[in-house]
C-alpha cells in the first residue's frame, strides 16, 4: 500500500488496543449474554470509569460534565485554544452491537495517544466526548449529551421517565448529577472549530463496493411518534366480531399501513419498533396498544409529507374502526448536512491512506444532529460486516478499525480551518 509517512508515526496506534476496548465495554450491559447499556445506569457508571481512565491515559484531563458524558481535553500548543471535538456515543440499544458508538470513542482517544507519545501539540485543541444519551432508549429522548454540549438541552426532558416511571431528573441526582447544572456543559461556536465523529456506516454500502472507510455527505432527517389507540376491553368469548373496538386489530392495520406508505417511495424508511398490548391476556380483547413510529428521509420535505400522510391514514383507520388515536411527537430532526470542507479534509486524509474517496449519506442518526448548533460537523464511516447494526451481530474488521484510525489520525493532524468570513 502506498501510503505518505504521517508526522505522527501511525505505529503509535493500536487496532488491537481499538477492539480490545470495544470487547471491554461490551461487558457492561444489564443483559446477560448481551449488550444492553442505557443513559444512568450503573453498567453506564462502570463504563465511564473505563472511558475516563482511558482518556487519562491518553494525556488528556478527563472528566463527567454536567449531564454524564464522559469528557476528556487534550490542550493543543497553549492552554485554552479552541477545540476540534470528536467523539460518538457510549449508549447503546436494546441488545446492541459492540461498535454503534463506542468506536468513534475509543479510535478518537487513541489518536490522542498517538499525540501525546509523539509530544505532538496542535494549534488547536482537542475534545473528545462520549455522550451518555445518543439512543434514547430509557427515557424515549435522544441526544440528550449532545444537547447539553451544544447548549440546546430542552428543559422539559427532565420530565420524561422510563419504563419504572423514574423521571430523568431523579435519575440524574441517583447518579450523582445535578439537573440544575446541566448548563455547565454547553460549549460555544466560539470554543468548537469543527466536530467530527467516527461511526460505523451500519448499512451494506461500503461492503458492497468494497471500501475500508468513506466520507458522510448527510445525516437523514427523523421522525418519532409515540402512539396509543384507544378501545375497548371485552370477554374473547363473548362480543361478536361486528361488536368489538380491538385496539390491536387497528394497530395491526395501523402498521401494515405504515409498511405500505415507506414502501412506496424509494429512500423513504419506516419502522415500527415498539408494540404493547394492554391489558395483555389471552383471553381479553386488547383495550389499548401503544407503539411506536420512526420516519426517516434524505430530504425534509419528503419526510414531512410522508408524515402528514401516515397520520391522516392512522386516524381514518381508526375512525371506521371506532377506537381513538392518541399521538405524541417525540423527535423531529431535519436533515444535517455534513460540511463540505471537513468533507474535503476527511477525503483528502482518506487519500493519503492511498484509498479512494467514497462519499454516501447515512441513514442512521447521530450526535452530530445536535452539535450542528454550534459547530459545523463532519463524519467518518468505517464498513461493518454485511451492513448490520443495532444487532448483537454488529462487527467489524481489525484492519478496516486501523484504516478508520489512521484516516481519523491524518485528519487530525492535517486539520485546518477555513478563513471565518
Ligand atoms: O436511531 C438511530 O439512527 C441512531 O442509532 N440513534
Ligand atoms: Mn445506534
Ligand atoms: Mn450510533
Amino acid at each position: 500500500m502506498n501510503t505518505v509517512s504521517s508526522k505522527i508515526p501511525a505505529s503509535l496506534l493500536s487496532a488491537r488496543r481499538v477492539m480490545d476496548r470495544a470487547d471491554a465495554l461490551a461487558r457492561h450491559s444489564e443483559l446477560p449474554g448481551g449488550l444492553t447499556r442505557v443513559y444512568l445506569s450503573a453498567e453506564q457508571r462502570a463504563a465511564n470509569g473505563l472511558v475516563l481512565g482511558w482518556m487519562l491515559e491518553a494525556g488528556m484531563d478527563a472528566k463527567l460534565d454536567a449531564i454524564g458524558n464522559c469528557a476528556g481535553r487534550y490542550e493543543g500548543a497553549k492552554p485554552g485554544l479552541p477545540c476540534l471535538m470528536l467523539g460518538s456515543h457510549l449508549d447503546t440499544v436494546r441488545d446492541a452491537g459492540r461498535y454503534d458508538g463506542m468506536l468513534g470513542v475509543i479510535t478518537a482517544i487513541d489518536c490522542v495517544h498517538a499525540l501525546n507519545a509523539s509530544g505532538k501539540r496542535l494549534p488547536f485543541a482537542i475534545e473528545v466526548i462520549g455522550f451518555a444519551d445518543e439512543e434514547g432508549v430509557r427515557f424515549g429522548t435522544t441526544f440528550l449529551g449532545s444537547r447539553a454540549v451544544a447548549g440546546t438541552f430542552k428543559q422539559e426532558a427532565l420530565d420524561a421517565v422510563d419504563e419504572d416511571g423514574m423521571k430523568l431528573a431523579e435519575a440524574m441526582r441517583g447518579f450523582g448529577l445535578d439537573p440544575a447544572r446541566i448548563g455547565e456543559a454547553a460549549h460555544s461556536r466560539e470554543t468548537v472549530l469543527a466536530y467530527a465523529e467516527l461511526h460505523i456506516e451500519q448499512g451494506p454500502v461500503l461492503e458492497a463496493e468494497g471500501h475500508a472507510v468513506g466520507v458522510v455527505t448527510a445525516i437523514n432527517g427523523a421522525t418519532r411518534y409515540a402512539f396509543e389507540i384507544e378501545g375497548f376491553a371485552g370477554h374473547a368469548g363473548t362480543v361478536p366480531m361486528g361488536l368489538r373496538k380491538d385496539a390491536l386489530a387497528a394497530a395491526s392495520e395501523c402498521v401494515l399501513a405504515i409498511e405500505a406508505r415507506a414502501s412506496s417511495e424509494p429512500e423513504l424508511v419506516a419502522t415500527v419498533g415498539k408494540l404493547e398490548t394492554l391489558p395483555g391476556a389471552m383471553n381479553v380483547i386488547p383495550g389499548r396498544v401503544r407503539f411506536s413510529l420512526d420516519l426517516r428521509a434524505p430530504r425534509d420535505a419528503q419526510r414531512e409529507t410522508a408524515v402528514a400522510e401516515v397520520l391522516a391514514k392512522l386516524q381514518a383507520v381508526c375512525t371506521r374502526r371506532g377506537v381513538t388515536l392518541h399521538a405524541k411527537k417525540m423527535h423531529d430532526e431535519p436533515v444535517a448536512r455534513c460540511a463540505d470542507w471537513i468533507q474535503a479534509q476527511i477525503g483528502a486524509a482518506i487519500q493519503e491512506e492511498g484509498r479512494p474517496v467514497r462519499r454516501l449519506p447515512s441513514g442512521a442518526g447521530h450526535d452530530g444532529m445536535a452539535m450542528q448548533a454550534i459547530a459545523d460537523i463532519g463524519m467518518l464511516f468505517v464498513r461493518c460486516k454485511s451492513g448490520v447494526s443495532h444487532n448483537p451481530a454488529e462487527a467489524i474488521a481489525e484492519e478496516d478499525a486501523e484504516t478508520a484510525t489512521r484516516v481519523l489520525l491524518r485528519f487530525i493532524e492535517n486539520f485546518t480551518t477555513p478563513a471565518r468570513p
